[in-house]
């Protein structure tokens, strides 16, 4: 049945068949998360760094209809140049596939199609969260409600400060999605290492963390993990910089009347001109971070499915 509607790449298909580590990745960092053209140098270099650590990358999208994992390199540039592609979340899989559109999947909808493929780590740079004012928004990412749901592990950089930190870290703590800090005891806010928050539980090495994973889907507690890798120091932001380009991006959103999926691509364009594109370089630069740390992961995990 699901043959029908999933294509896997026959690289990404053998090493999942021989239960050989592949390491997810999402597509809505390429085509709604960054501009052209660093963002398929990004996602070409991601998926280098991912082979240069032992896993096999399988970048995930919506092609004409197809739920693809593992794309080639023109698919790859096609998803960061198209001006024609969807951002996808879990609400959006059934209209785009049915009406054979393109889509790049957030978060959720990768979580998803990762997991109907039998890949359980998953690369990215940020989360999506609760939104600050979500008091009276509403506006809660799908990212967390499939963190509750769907088995695969997710390692990223945080959460940015464009969401409301502390009350995304009580969501995850109401639905029982571990978050954990990676060789840190702070959970990390993505452009910088620290965010006044603690993680849940700190671990020092891949071995470590794939030995609770494993736990975790033993006992049958279903569900994801965050696992919060912090930006490399060399790479991180200044606090006042990245702060005050935040508030004017937010106070700018909410003068326009940005609303629902259009709010984190509108919030991080705007960061990246009113930082004067610093803030691509280090998003960049935390994406390939999480990978190297996804890739190590997934070869302890792939080790103890064994
Ligand atoms: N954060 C980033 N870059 C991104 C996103 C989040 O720094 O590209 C994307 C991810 O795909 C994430 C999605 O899943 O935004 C969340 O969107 P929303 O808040 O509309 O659920
Ligand atoms: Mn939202």
């Amino acid at each position: 049945m699901l043959e029908k509607y999933l294509e896997i790449h026959p690289k990404v298909k053998k090493a999942i068949d021989e239960g050989a580590p592949v390491v997810a990745l999402e597509s809505t960092i390429i085509s709604h998360g960054m501009p052209y053209p660093q963002n398929i140098e990004m996602a070409k270099t991601v998926e280098n760094i991912i082979r240069e650590n032992g896993a096999i990358p399988a970048t995930i999208a919506i092609l004409n209809g197809k739920l693809k994992v593992g794309l080639n390199e023109e698919e790859l540039e096609y998803l960061g140049k198209s001006d024609n592609v969807l951002k996808a979340s879990r609400k959006d899989l059934p209209f785009i596939v049915a009406k054979k559109l393109d889509g790049a999947t957030t978060v959720a909808s990768t979580m998803i199609i990762a997991n109907l493929a039998g890949i359980k780590i998953f690369a990215t740079g940020g989360i999506g969260g609760v939104h600050r004012g979500a008091q009276e928004t509403f506006d809660i990412s799908a990212d967390l409600i499939e963190l509750a749901n769907t088995n695969v592990a997710v390692v990223c950089a945080g959460a940015k400060s464009i969401l409301d930190i502390g009350l995304t870290l009580e969501y995850l703590e109401t639905h029982g999605v571990p978050v954990v800090g990676f060789k840190t005891e702070e959970f990390p806010a993505f452009y910088t290492r620290k965010s006044g928050f603690n993680a849940d539980y700190k671990v020092d090495s891949e071995k470590e963390l794939a030995l609770a994973i494993k736990s975790k889907w033993d006992l049958h507690l279903n569900g994801g993990l965050v696992i919060g890798n912090p930006i490399p120091e060399e790479f991180e932001m200044d606090y006042d910089t990245i702060t005050n380009a935040i508030e004017n991006a937010l106070k700018e959103a909410d003068e326009k009347g940005i609303k629902g999926k259009e709010t984190t691509p509108f919030l991080l364009g705007k960061i990246k001109s009113i930082t004067g594109g610093k803030s691509l370089e280090s998003n960049i630069k935390l994406v390939y971070n999480n990978a190297k740390v996804a890739a190590k992961l997934s070869v302890e995990l792939s080790k103890l499915y064994k």
